[in-house]
């Protein structure tokens, strides 16, 4: 599997898939989220609104991951998956990485060989940085998966920056 970090905004990406950082709701919100919403127009909301009257009344729990068309995106899915909150007190790495692991499982149901991710659970969620990329980037490397590309997009020069660090440091 070859993983690159890119700097560049994932409603963008020509990707098979790509992986929206959501909440439980499914419903949207803002940053990732509401870009990919936005972007994507109305059909992601209505798989979303069918997928919560269907397989997930409660809400999509936090580490899983599920996929919708990706509407008017150049990516034919997305993949939500909902990370953890941050908190000191507790650790939720394991969460955290099975994020990835999870939607690179759902990927490969789908049959998809490129996914692009974002930094699930940095901003909203406020997960430090640094640590973020680390368990992002490991755990993409630790699934076993068809997925031959994953690339992570970034916002900000500061997230590029992180992850690009951990990409190296896992090679
Ligand atoms: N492309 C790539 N990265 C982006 C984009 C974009 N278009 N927009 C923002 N980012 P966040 P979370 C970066 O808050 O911490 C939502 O309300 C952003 O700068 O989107 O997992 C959901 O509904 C940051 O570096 O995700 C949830 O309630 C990173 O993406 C909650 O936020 C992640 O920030 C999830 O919070």
């Amino acid at each position: 599997m070859r993983i690159a970090a890119v700097r560049g905004d994932i409603t963008e990406q020509e990707v098979d898939a790509v992986v929206n950082a959501a909440n439980s709701s499914l419903l949207g919100g803002g940053g990732v989220d509401g870009a990919i919403h936005r972007r994507g127009g109305p059909e992601i909301l209505e798989a979303c609104r069918e997928l919560r009257s269907t397989r997930y009344p409660d809400g999509l729990g936090v580490g899983q991951a599920v996929a919708t068309t990706a509407g008017k995106l150049p990516a034919r899915w997305v993949i939500h998956t909902v990370g953890p909150t941050f908190t000191p007190s507790e650790d939720r790495s394991e969460l955290l990485a099975a994020c990835f692991r999870e939607s690179l499982k759902v990927a490969d149901t789908l049959g998809a060989s490129t996914v692009a991710f974002p930094a699930v659970s940095t901003g909203v969620y406020r997960y430090p940085l640094a640590e973020a990329a680390e368990i992002a980037v490991r755990s993409a490397r630790d699934t076993p998966t068809n997925v031959e590309n994953v690339r992570f997009v970034l916002f900000d020069t500061e997230s590029y920056e992180a992850f690009t660090a951990a990409v190296q440091h896992s090679e």
